[in-house]
């Protein structure tokens, strides 16, 4: 994560994929897709370099001859493990994260030590481990490596299914409760399984039908993890579960996490099919898509479709008096607006200038911190009130005219 370049579809450590007979060829396709593919990928625009690691080739070059298939993923994550390892010590330290998208296997087949390798990764080396509950409809417990799920900063996941509303244009949803997924392992202990997400019929934009089971779940919620590291690039392996699991919505029928998106605006781009990996994500922002003359980030904060010119981004700005004190406020996505008045999806932070003029015709940006306060205020309808107040005498002192317009300009958000 960081910096790094861009995942763009038909990426290039493809070659490094060596598919074994009776192995869908898709799957490791469909995966990275989930995770960081253009309209698909729950990363929603981190930028990341994805290394595949084929467990079965893995095998037979470090760690002797493996048999089974459990410590064929034994191998895998030792493989990954050094691999990360080595990248820290040569080039730019970035954020790193190990997605184990596998069936289960039985723990008594595990030849090489998935624990030492996964508590080697989370626990010694600070690197978040997402696995996948397995497919197999039984006690996740009796699995390897998703038992180990126990661990903090190990995230095991569960699949949920994915509702009724067919997908073909619609990317699978992180918001959306959704029926069981029945081949799904269970945590009926409850210690194991931190998050759920949908698993199946997922679209992934690759491969001839939109395929199912526990790996989908585990790759978007992989995807959520790297762009929290981006954000977090210090967050511990247990402080990144704790985030997903806070920013989760738990489906009190089912006693479950459901995991979500922390990015609001992220997530907004990416249901409306506006992400775009391939280039520089920020350009999205910007663009007017449906030339209706308000550009994305306007159809945003304003709450209307961008897809859709008829559509046309209302944004309720009042200007007040409280005694000496003028008063403008906005109001706002409301997960949009901290206590503090700043402006922060989780994922981005939207600058928030001020602008005065005399004549509207020219406008003159301050910093509104520098002439008055910032803070948040009421909830109402999903939008909560960006405030700025000033006092009136410093507001006369900012300009020569008695009178004079005042008026927020936000954007464009950026990366912290
Ligand atoms: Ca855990
Ligand atoms: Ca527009
Ligand atoms: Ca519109």
């Amino acid at each position: 994560m960081g910096d790094a370049a861009l995942y763009v579809p038909g990426y290039a450590m493809e070659q490094a994929v060596e598919i074994q007979p009776g192995e869908s060829p898709d799957h490791p396709r469909q995966i990275i897709n989930l995770i960081a593919g253009a309209g698909f990928g729950s990363a929603q625009g981190t930028a990341m370099d994805l290394f595949v690691v084929d467990p079965y080739t893995s095998a037979s070059s470090e760690l002797g001859n493996c048999e089974t298939y459990a410590s064929y993923i034994a191998c895998a994550i030792w493989d990954a493990l050094s691999d990360a390892l080595l990248r820290d010590a040569t080039e730019e330290e970035l954020p790193s994260l190990i997605v184990v998208a596998s069936s289960g296997a039985d723990p008594n087949d595990d030849e090489i030590s998935i624990s030492g390798a996964i508590d080697r990764a989370a626990l010694f080396n600070n690197i978040p481990v997402i696995l996948s509950a397995g497919n197999q409809g039984g006690d996740v417990a009796d699995f390897v490596p998703a038992r180990y799920g126990d661990r903090a900063g190990v995230i095991t996941v569960g699949a949920t299914g994915l509702g009724e509303e067919p997908y073909a244009n619609k990317p699978p949803s992180l918001l959306d409760l959704n029926p069981d997924y029945e081949l799904s392992n269970t945590d009926p202990g409850g210690s194991i399984i931190s998050l759920w997400a949908p698993g199946a019929a997922v679209e992934t934009g690759y491969g001839s039908a939109p395929p199912s089971g526990t790996s989908f779940s585990c790759a978007l919620v992989a995807g959520l993890a790297a762009t929290y590291l981006s954000r977090n690039p210090t967050a511990t392996p247990a402080e990144v579960e704790e985030a997903l699991v806070a920013f989760s919505t738990f489906d009190s029928a089912r006693e479950i996490n459901i995991a979500r998106s922390s990015c609001t605006f992220g997530e907004w781009l990416f249901r409306h099919g506006l992400v775009v990996l391939a280039g520089d994500p920020l350009s999205a922002f910007g663009v007017d898509s449906d030339g209706d003359g308000d550009d994305n980030l306007g159809e945003f904060l304003g709450g209307s479709d961008p897809m859709d010119p008829l559509s046309r981004p209302h944004l309720p700005v009042r200007f007040s008096r409280d005694g000496n004190t003028a008063v403008l406020s906005a109001w706002l996505p409301q997960d949009l607006v901290r206590d503090d008045g700043t402006l922060d999806d989780c994922c981005w932070f939207f600058p928030v200038v001020l602008e005065l003029s005399e004549d509207l015709a020219h406008w003159n940006p301050f910093d509104p911190l520098s002439i008055g306060t910032l803070g948040a205020g009421a909830i109402s309808a999903g939008r909560r009130e960006l405030r700025f107040e000033i006092d009136e005498a410093d507001l006369l002192n900012l300009h020569s005219n008695p009178q004079c317009f005042l008026r927020f300009a936000f954007g464009p958000p950026a990366l912290p």
